[in-house]
């Protein structure tokens, strides 16, 4: 699939601002720092950027109509919740009411680092996924700064750590946004949804 048109149409910070509109969403989520931007506008082309990491906005939902068809969702990043007082709280609400109760959405795109080992907050987001039977891939980000023998490695293990949990494994693309790599897989996978 070719993206001819992407236009950002509204934000929000929870799930009853999100108008009715009949198609399928597709979101992407992932730990702060992990490279969602930097994907989305891979896939988006670069227009998109200023909207999405416009300061303020990174809390809320922002939805992109792309080629008039279905949605992109750039959905908040997690993990970077400050220790104030109780508590920490991992998963915001507008996050988990989003991934488990959203109308439109379709499928999730979790954005890991390939760099990093399992880390739990990724980890314990999975299994809220896998629990709830919501429907998700895996992306690995940052290719590039890994050897190829390094990735296969790295993805190895992390599959291995679902293994102990699934029977099934998710759907797992890799991608450097960098190097302008993995973004056509991803937008076929959408195409083949729709
Ligand atoms: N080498 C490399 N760096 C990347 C890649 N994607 C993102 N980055 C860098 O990682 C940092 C965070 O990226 P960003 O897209 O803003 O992450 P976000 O916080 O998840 O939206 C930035 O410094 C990017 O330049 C990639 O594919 N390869
Ligand atoms: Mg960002």
């Amino acid at each position: 699939m070719k993206i001819a048109s992407a236009e950002f149409k509204f934000s929000s910070a929870k799930l009853s601002q999100i108008p009715k509109h009949g198609q399928k969403e597709f979101a992407f989520i992932g730990r702060s720092n992990v490279g969602k931007s930097s994907l989305i506008n891979m896939l988006c082309g670069a227009g998109l950027a200023k909207v999405s990491s416009t300061p303020g906005k990174t809390k809320l939902l922002n939805h992109f109509l792309i080629n008039n068809e279905w949605w992109l969702v750039d959905m908040p990043g997690y993990g970077y919740a400050k220790v104030s007082h109780g508590a920490r709280k991992e998963f915001s609400k507008i996050i988990v009411d989003y991934v488990t109760k959203a109308e439109g959405m379709h499928f999730l795109f979790v954005l890991i680092d390939c760099r990093h080992e399992p880390l739990k907050i990724d980890m314990d987001f999975l299994m809220l996924l896998g629990r709830e039977g919501i429907p998700f891939g895996i992306v690995f980000t940052k290719s590039d700064k890994l050897s190829a023998t390094r990735l296969k490695n790295n993805i190895d293990v992390y599959c291995a750590e679902l293994s102990k949990w699934w029977e099934e494994l998710p759907p797992i693309f890799t991608t450097s946004s960098e190097k302008k790599q993995g973004g056509e897989q991803i937008l076929d996978y959408i195409e083949k949804c729709l």
